[in-house]
């Protein structure tokens, strides 16, 4: 198993990477992801399973005839821009490794296994994360996913199509969501919990509530030499009041907030801008602070406004409520992987997953694999090897188990 996840994970590294950063760019759809997802295809069928895409671009690559009560398994392979090599790949490569264990371990599968990749996990492209696994699931709208623009202005309609794939047939699909009988997904922590503790592997116990706010200010563009200051309306003002809004407003409640994207128009070192659009990450331990957080941080952003003579519109991009996986699956997976530590930690995360997604529709369970800084959507996300070995037995144990049952 370690050879064969060495050996996958050499393959995929140079794909859509950033050799001055060390990071990856594999915005959905571009050349670099297409990449990773045929180098997938072609990985997944030289084990013998059967690939096939649905109808809203998620890879399949069954074991076993499409069926009843299935195992499925896998992650992601987009990127954030500049991100790190293993948010995504490594519950993908993982899965693929954890395959050929099975096959190794001679297990006997009494129940379909599939592997699947999710398309536009990240919303690095298009803005709305989990697209794929919301589309699957019907928590998205055809028609909004339909009309969503990367910042070229292309649709993700448009960008599917120029891929080969028909928007017009993109929807849930309740029988490939019914044949899941259990879903797991391996993934990278973007935390410090296991480095803190001195585990390698732990269970996935909540995903905080979390979501995505645009927010334009609208002022009037003017000469930055000769416009009076009393006479200015600059939408930077209200914009920078809302990002340490952002810090305080979080801080108060426990929550984290974060301002990560604006654009400025028309972004000129000597006009006062027209207009900044910028985008709040806001995430809470539960719903009611998540709204206080959202709110407080709207309230500053609407007074500031009004101060300085700016239009603020604000709009939901996108949500996640809550997300409690399988306790039964948590409990049974931390069980058996445990160790000679006994069972495995059990973790709650501030990050979305496509698991967290389908833990609405399926038993859904996560494992995480030891990052021991911490750092993850940056090019210096990193996992010791003998960690991500740790993971994939912990993957394959856990697959062994479900397919046995
Ligand atoms: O932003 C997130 O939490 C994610 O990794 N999709
Ligand atoms: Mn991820
Ligand atoms: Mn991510
Ligand atoms: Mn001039």
């Amino acid at each position: 198993m370690t050879a064969t996840f060495d050996a996958l994970w050499t393959e995929l590294a140079p794909i859509g990477r950033n050799r001055a950063t060390g990071g990856y760019q594999r915005l959905s759809w571009s050349p670099a992801d297409t990449e990773a997802r045929s180098w997938f295809a072609q990985a997944a069928a030289a084990r013998g399973l059967d690939v096939a895409p649905d109808r809203n671009g998620n890879l399949w690559a069954w074991w076993g005839e499409p069926g009843a009560g299935a195992v499925v398994t896998g992650s992601h392979l987009d990127s954030v821009p500049d991100g790190g090599a293993f948010d995504g790949p490594l519950g993908v490569v993982g899965a693929l490794a954890a395959v050929e264990e099975l096959h190794r371990r001679g297990v006997r599968p009494r129940r379909p296994l599939a592997v699947v990749v999710f398309v536009e996990e990240e919303g690095g492209r298009f803005g709305v994360p989990c697209l794929g696994s919301r589309l699957l699931t019907g928590a998205i709208t055809p028609d909004r996913a339909a009309a969503l623009t990367d910042t070229d202005g292309t649709s993700w309609a448009r960008a599917m199509a120029e891929s080969g794939f028909a928007p017009e047939r993109m929807g849930p699909e309740p029988d490939l969501l019914g044949h899941i009988g259990a879903f797991v997904e391996l993934h990278i922590e973007q935390g410090r919990s296991l480095a803190h503790i001195g585990r390698p592997v732990g269970v996935a116990d909540t995903v905080w509530p979390h979501g995505r706010w645009r927010m334009e200010f609208s002022g009037r563009p003017d000469h930055a030499g000769t416009t009076r200051l009393d006479d200015r309306h600059d939408p930077m003002l209200p914009f920078a009041h809302t990002v340490t809004a952002a810090r305080s407003v979080a801080e108060a409640h426990g929550a984290v907030a974060t301002v990560g994207k604006a654009v400025s128009k028309p972004n000129c070192a000597n006009a006062i801008p027209s207009k900044v659009r910028a985008w709040l990450d806001a995430r809470a331990p539960d719903e009611a602070t998540l709204r206080a957080v959202v709110d407080g941080v709207d309230a500053e952003a609407r007074r500031s406004s009004v101060e300085h003579g700016v239009f603020l519109a604000s709009f939901k991009e996108s949500s996640t409520p809550v997300v409690r996986f399988d306790s039964g699956l948590r409990d049974r997976i931390a069980t058996i992987v445990g160790g000679a530590n006994g069972p495995a930690p059990v973790l709650d995360t501030g990050a979305g997953h496509d698991a967290g997604v389908l833990a609405a529709a399926v038993p859904t369970a996560m494992l995480f694999v030891r990052n021991p800084t911490g750092i993850s959507h940056a090019p210096g996300e990193y996992a010791d090897t003998a960690d991500c070995h740790a993971g994939v037995q912990a993957l394959t144990t856990t697959l062994a188990d479900l397919l046995t049952e």
